[in-house]
C-alpha cells in the first residue's frame, strides 16, 4: 500500500542499488561534509573495533553550524523553541553558531580540555543543544544525562565517566510544575566527589543555591566572553560523546560514538530518511537525553542545516492537544516520535487533533518499540490524514543511527514492520548458528557489517563491549538483542528485546505478539505482559491492561480480553492473570519496564526503579495484584 501516495517524494536514482559497494556509497556520503582534512582509509576493521574515515580532521559543530554560514543558511532559523509555559524563542544558524562559540570560550575559561568528560543534565532548553555543540566545538566529549533522572542515576554517571564539570538549569518546567534540577545535581555531586565546576542556566526562576567557586550562572559568564571561537580539528575517530544507556545488569554503560562515521551516518539517514527539503520544519519530540535526542534532534538536522523544532514540555499539558497546537503553529512538515506517544493519543481520542490544523505535515516517522499495526493506521489516519508516509525506524543507541526502515517514495509502507536495512548497511535475522533464518522465522537481529555510526567501545569497559554485543556469534557479528522474522518480501518485523519472550511449556511466545493481540482489541490502549514462574509451564503469562477513555472496567471484559488472546494467537498464549490497570511503569523514553511487572507479579520485592518516570503507576499495580 502506499506506493502512490508516496511517489510524491524526490528520489530519481535506486539507492539501494548505488549502495551496494557500501564503502565507496559511505565515502561519498562523509564527502558531503566539511572536513579539515581527508580521510587515509575508509574503513579499518579488526573485528570488533572499527574505525571510520581513520586520519581525517573534521569538527562535528563545524559542519552544524560554521559551515551553512558561508550562503543563505546564514539567516536561515536553526532553532525553534517552544517552552511549555508557551514563550518561545528562535535561533538563525548565525546567532546559534554565536552562542555556541560564546559558550566553548565559556568552558575553555573554565578549564575544560580537548577530552575532558563534560556532563549536561538539563532540560529540554536551547542552551541544552548550545552546551553540546559547544563540547564538540572543543573536543570535549559531552555525557547528557535525562533531566527525567534522580541524583543518584546522575551521580553514576558522573563517577563513571570521570567528569569534572557539569552543566544544568536551576530547575526544570514539568506539567505545570518545576522539577529542581539544581538541587538533584548538588546531592549527584557532593556524592561522587568529583565535580569542581557547575554551570547553571537560569529557565525557571527558582531559588537555588549557588557555591561560591564552584557554581557558576550561565548568563553572567556569557556575557564576559567573545564570539569568536575556532572549531578544534578532531580525528574522525575522536570521542564526540557519551551515553548511558541500561543493560541487563543494573549499571548503565557508557556507550562511546566518535566523530566522522558518526556525524556521516546521522546526516545521511536523516536527509534520506525524513526526504529532508530545505524548507521543512522538522520535529523530533525525542528528548536530548536519548539517543534520537543526540542524532536526530541535534547531530543529524543541524548537520543537514535543517529548522529544528524543540519543545520543552508534555504532549498533555496544559491542554491533550498541546503537540497538535505546536503542529498548528509552526506549521511543522515532518514529525517523529514514539509508538508509545501514538498509543497515548490514540486513548485520547480524535476530538484533540481535529480542533488543530495539520495540513503543513508531509512525513511521520516512529521510533523506540515495535508499532501494533493498529496504532500505525491510527497515526496514519488521524495525524497524516492519509496523505503522509510513515517511517518505522528501528535502531538503538549503539547503531547511533537508523538501521531498518522504509525509504519514502521508494518503499512500500506496511503497517507493524520497519522494512528494509538501510542502504549501505548489512542487517541479517540469524539462528544461534548465524545462519539466515527462513522467511516466518524467528531469529536475532544481527549485524553482520560494520557501519559508521556504530558504537566503537563501553567507555572504560572493553570486556563488555565484547561480551554484550560480540559474543553471540564469535566477534564476527553485531548482537542487537532483539528478536525478529522476515515476511515473503524480505521486509523486517521486529518483534521485542530477547529479553521479553516468555517460554510457556517450551512454546516461545514474545510478550510483544501477545500485547499486539491486546491492542487490536477496541477496548485496550496499551498492553504489557510478562512471564510469570509457574510450575508447570515454566512461565504463565500474566498481562497488564489499559483501557481507552470511557471504557468501563469488568469482570466480564477480563474474561473477553483473554479469549480474544486465545482466538488471536492460540490457547497457548491466553493469559492466566489480567490486570486492568490506570497506568504502566515506563522509563522517561516511554518504554514499559516489563522487569518491574514481572516483581509485581512474582510478589517480589521491586528492583530497581531509578529508570521510572512515574511511580504512583507502581503503587497502584502492586495493590491490584494483591487483591
Ligand atoms: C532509538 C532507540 C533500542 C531498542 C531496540 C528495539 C527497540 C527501537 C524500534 C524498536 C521495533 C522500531 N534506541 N526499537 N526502534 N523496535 N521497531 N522501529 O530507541 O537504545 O533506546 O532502544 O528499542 O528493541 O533494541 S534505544
Amino acid at each position: 500500500m502506499n506506493r502512490e501516495l508516496a511517489k510524491s517524494f524526490n528520489t530519481e536514482k535506486d539507492i539501494y542499488q548505488e549502495a551496494e559497494e557500501r564503502l565507496v556509497f559511505w565515502e561519498q556520503q562523509a564527502a558531503s561534509l566539511d572536513w579539515f582534512k581527508k580521510w587515509d582509509t575508509v574503513l579499518e576493521w579488526n573485528p570488533p573495533y572499527a574505525k571510520w574515515f581513520n586520519g581525517g580532521k573534521i569538527n562535528a559543530s563545524y559542519n552544524c553550524l560554521d559551515r551553512h554560514l558561508k550562503g543563505t543558511r546564514k539567516d536561515k532559523v536553526a532553532l525553534i523553541f517552544e517552552g511549555e509555559p508557551g514563550d518561545s524563542i528562535t535561533y538563525t544558524y548565525s546567532e546559534l553558531h554565536n552562542e555556541v562559540c560564546k559558550f566553548a570560550n565559556v568552558l575553555k575559561d573554565l578549564g575544560v580540555k580537548k577530552g575532558e568528560v563534560v556532563t549536561i543534565y538539563m532540560p529540554m532548553i536551547p542552551e541544552a543543544i548550545i552546551a553540546m555543540l559547544a563540547c564538540a566545538r572543543i573536543g570535549a566529549p559531552h555525557s547528557v544525562v535525562f533531566g527525567g533522572f534522580s541524583s543518584m542515576a546522575l551521580a553514576d554517571r558522573i563517577r563513571d565517566a570521570g567528569s569534572k564539570i557539569l552543566i544544568t538549569a536551576d530547575g526544570a518546567h514539568r506539567r505545570g510544575k518545576i522539577i529542581p534540577l539544581k538541587n538533584n545535581a548538588d546531592l549527584a555531586v557532593q556524592d561522587t566527589g568529583l565535580v569542581e565546576k557547575t554551570v547553571v542556566v537560569k529557565r525557571t526562576g527558582t531559588e537555588v543555591a549557588m557555591i561560591e567557586g564552584r557554581d557558576y550562572w550561565y548568563h553572567d559568564l556569557m556575557k564576559k566572553v567573545p564570539t569568536d571561537c575556532p572549531a578544534e580539528e578532531m580525528d574522525a575517530e575522536d570521542i564526540l560523546f557519551i551515553l548511558y544507556t541500561s543493560g541487563t545488569t543494573g549499571k548503565p554503560k557508557g556507550v562511546v560514538h566518535t566523530t566522522g562515521g558518526y556525524l556521516t551516518g546521522v546526516s545521511t539517514t536523516h536527509k534520506y530518511i525524513f526526504d529532508l527539503q530545505e524548507e521543512d520544519i522538522y520535529w523530533c519530540t525525542a528528548d536530548i537525553g536519548w539517543i534520537t535526542g543526540h542524532s536526530y534532534l541535534v547531530y543529524g538536522p543541524l548537520a543537514n542545516g535543517a529548522t529544528v523544532l524543540v519543545y520543552e514540555g508534555t504532549p498533555d499539558y496544559p491542554e491533550k492537544d498541546r503537540y497538535w497546537e505546536i503542529v498548528e503553529k509552526y506549521k511543522v512538515t515532518i514529525f517523529y516520535t514514539a509508538p508509545t506517544a501514538i498509543r497515548m493519543f490514540m486513548k485520547w481520542g480524535t476530538t484533540y487533533l481535529e480542533q488543530r490544523d495539520l495540513s503543513s505535515l508531509r512525513l511521520l516517522g516512529t521510533v523506540g518499540e515495535p508499532i501494533n499495526p493498529e496504532a500505525w493506521q491510527w497515526y496514519f489516519k488521524h495525524v497524516g490524514k492519509e496523505r503522509c508516509p510513515i517511517v518505522d525506524t528501528w535502531w538503538q543507541t549503539e547503531t547511533g543511527m537508523i538501521m531498518v526502515t522504509p525509504l519514502p517514495g521508494i518503499s512500500e509502507l506496511k503497517p507493524g514492520s520497519c522494512t528494509l536495512p538501510f542502504p549501505g548497511t548489512k542487517v541479517e535475522i540469524l539462528n544461534r548458528a548465524g545462519d539466515p533464518v527462513q522467511e516466518g522465522e524467528v531469529g536475532y537481529v544481527a549485524i553482520t557489517e560494520p557501519w559508521p555510526a556504530m558504537l566503537r567501545n563501553v567507555y572504560g569497559d572493553d570486556k563488555r563491549y565484547k561480551d554484550t554485543y560480540w559474543s553471540q556469534w564469535d566477534g564476527k557479528y553485531y548482537y542487537a538483542g532483539d528478536s525478529a522474522k522476515k515476511d515473503k518480501d524480505g521486509h523486517f518485523w521486529i518483534i521485542g528485546r530477547v529479553d521479553d519472550v516468555i517460554n510457556v511449556s517450551g512454546h516461545r511466545i514474545g510478550t510483544a505478539e501477545i500485547e499486539s493481540a491486546l491492542v487490536e482489541h477496541p477496548a485496550v490502549a496499551e498492553a504489557a505482559c510478562i512471564g510469570k514462574t509457574h510450575q508447570l509451564k515454566g512461565q504463565a503469562i500474566t498481562a497488564f491492561v489499559t483501557l481507552r477513555e470511557g471504557i468501563l472496567k469488568s469482570e466480564e471484559l477480563i474474561i473477553e480480553l483473554k479469549n480474544h488472546i486465545a482466538a488471536k494467537i492460540g490457547a497457548i498464549a491466553k493469559p492466566d492473570e489480567l490486570y486492568l490497570t490506570d497506568e504502566l511503569p515506563k522509563t522517561r523514553s516511554g518504554k514499559i519496564i516489563r522487569r518491574l511487572l514481572k516483581d509485581i507479579a512474582e510478589g517480589r520485592a521491586i528492583g530497581d526503579t531509578t529508570t521510572l518516570a512515574d511511580s504512583s503507576a507502581l503503587e497502584a499495580l502492586q495493590g491490584l495484584a494483591k487483591n
